[in-house]
């Protein structure tokens, strides 16, 4: 078996990168170690930037985004129980985010694969990566007891964090950067009207919460929590009380409560792994960075990362030029480390740390009053939410 690019993961980064391909007229085969429903079934990102909405529609897959995805030109943020709006797009010559489901996107992705033939091949066992300084690379993997070789020109890795890609670069070679927050995210999904029309990011001496959205009959709730905590330990009317505390009385007092027909916890961690390439493989999404959720980054760089990688792969086949392979790792990471220091920063000034003092909490609220009070904090706070454009 034989292929241009070899794509390991069909999450967003994999699909994404699989039909920009495709649409280019370039070959690719993508591997995933798991089965469609579940990749699918995850519940992850809520929020697009208007990169990803861009790519959507470029893709010809915006049809369903358009029609039920929420657009929100502004956000909230309430500090000790006091709410303030943001007004996005006044501050970004009318820039906004759409609330739309990684699981919505995923669906649309696997749809429009299906439609347009792309070869995937699920449940690939094993996958190993082969030859990456050599003249020509490989993708190794076993699937029902038996094994099997593709041989590509380059590898995609797109697995995630969890995934081989990154480990199959040399430990001499990669450098790594990272942040470990010391709690998590207890995040509720339920079929109830959201509480407010556009999010709510809330700091409390309680602790963060964030009251978010899926559709106009659906919400998506999260609480900072304990990373031991066990979620026995949360039974609905507590997370409820507990979310309405942390809202305060304005935002809280609309809060509708139902059965969490989803509930998990998710720990938080900065990462960056520095080259995203190693010979014939290039790193992309997950599996080169990771950044907390409270700044909604992680979905919209794995968007970024494959538009840049896949303008470098079309200059390749079209001219033979590897001008912009060369330059698709410093170009990719002067993005991403911008939104890792944003995601870092809107964490650090809504979470609780368990090593904060009263001076530290001082710090937080004043410079939660200076945002409130200030069009240019706002403005740079807005146009880093909003997405920065790509460079
Ligand atoms: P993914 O989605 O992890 O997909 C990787 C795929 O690779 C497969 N895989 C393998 N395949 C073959 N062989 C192997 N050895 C493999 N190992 C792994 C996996 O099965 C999987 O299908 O990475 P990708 O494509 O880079 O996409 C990244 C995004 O999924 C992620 O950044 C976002 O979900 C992060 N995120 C958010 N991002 C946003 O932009 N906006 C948000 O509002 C937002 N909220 C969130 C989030 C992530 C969260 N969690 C749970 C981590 C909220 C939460 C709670
Ligand atoms: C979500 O709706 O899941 C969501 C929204 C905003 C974030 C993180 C997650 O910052």
């Amino acid at each position: 078996m034989k292929t241009q690019v070899a794509i390991v993961g069909a999450g967003p980064a994999g699909l994404f990168l699989a039909l920009l391909l495709h649409q280019a007229g370039i070959d690719c085969v993508v591997l995933e170690r798991r089965d469609r429903a579940y990749v699918e079934g995850r519940v992850r990102a809520g929020v697009l930037e208007q990169v990803t909405v861009d790519l959507m529609a470029r893709l010809g897959l915006d049809a369903r985004l358009r029609r039920e995805g929420l657009t929100h030109g502004g956000t909230n943020i309430v500090s000790d129980g006091e709410l303030f709006h943001v007004d996005m797009a006044e501050l970004t010559g009318g820039r906004a985010v759409t609330v739309y489901g990684q699981q919505e996107v995923m669906k649309d992705l696997f749809d429009a694969a299906e439609q347009r033939g792309l070869r995937i091949v699920f449940e690939a066992e094993d996958v190993a990566l082969h030859e990456l300084r050599g003249s020509a690379a490989a993708v190794g993997w076993r699937k029902g007891g038996a094994e099997h070789r593709l041989a590509c020109d380059f590898i995609a890795g797109c697995d995630g964090f969890h995934g081989v890609s990154r480990r199959a670069i040399p430990a001499e070679i990669l450098r790594t950067f990272e942040r470990v927050y010391p709690f998590g995210w207890l995040g509720v999904l339920a079929d109830v009207p959201p509480c407010a029309e556009e999010l709510i990011y809330c700091n409390h001496a309680r602790g963060f919460a964030l009251a978010s959205m899926r559709s106009p009959t659906r919400s998506r709730y999260y609480i900072q929590c304990a990373l031991d905590e066990p979620l026995e330990a949360w039974p609905d009317e507590r997370f409820w009380d507990e979310v309405c505390l942390r809202l305060g009385p304005e935002a809280g007092a609309n809060v509708v409560r139902g059965p969490a027909f989803e509930k998990s916890i998710a720990p938080l961690r900065s990462f960056v792994t520095e080259p995203m390439r190693y010979g014939r493989l290039f790193l992309a999404g997950d599996a080169a960075h990771i950044v907390p959720p409270t700044g909604a980054k992680g979905l919209n760089l794995a968007a970024s990362d494959v538009i840049m990688l896949n303008e470098a792969l079309c200059e390749f086949y079209e001219t033979g030029s590897e001008r912009g392979l060369d330059g698709y790792s410093q170009r990719a990471l002067a993005r991403v480390w911008k939104a890792e220091r944003f995601s870092w920063w809107f964490t650090s000034l809504t979470h609780r740390f368990p090593q904060m003092d009263a001076f530290d909490r001082r710090i937080q609220t004043a410079e939660l009053a200076y945002i409130r009070s200030s069009s240019t904090a706002q403005a740079a706070f807005a146009e880093n939410y909003v997405g920065l454009p790509l460079e």
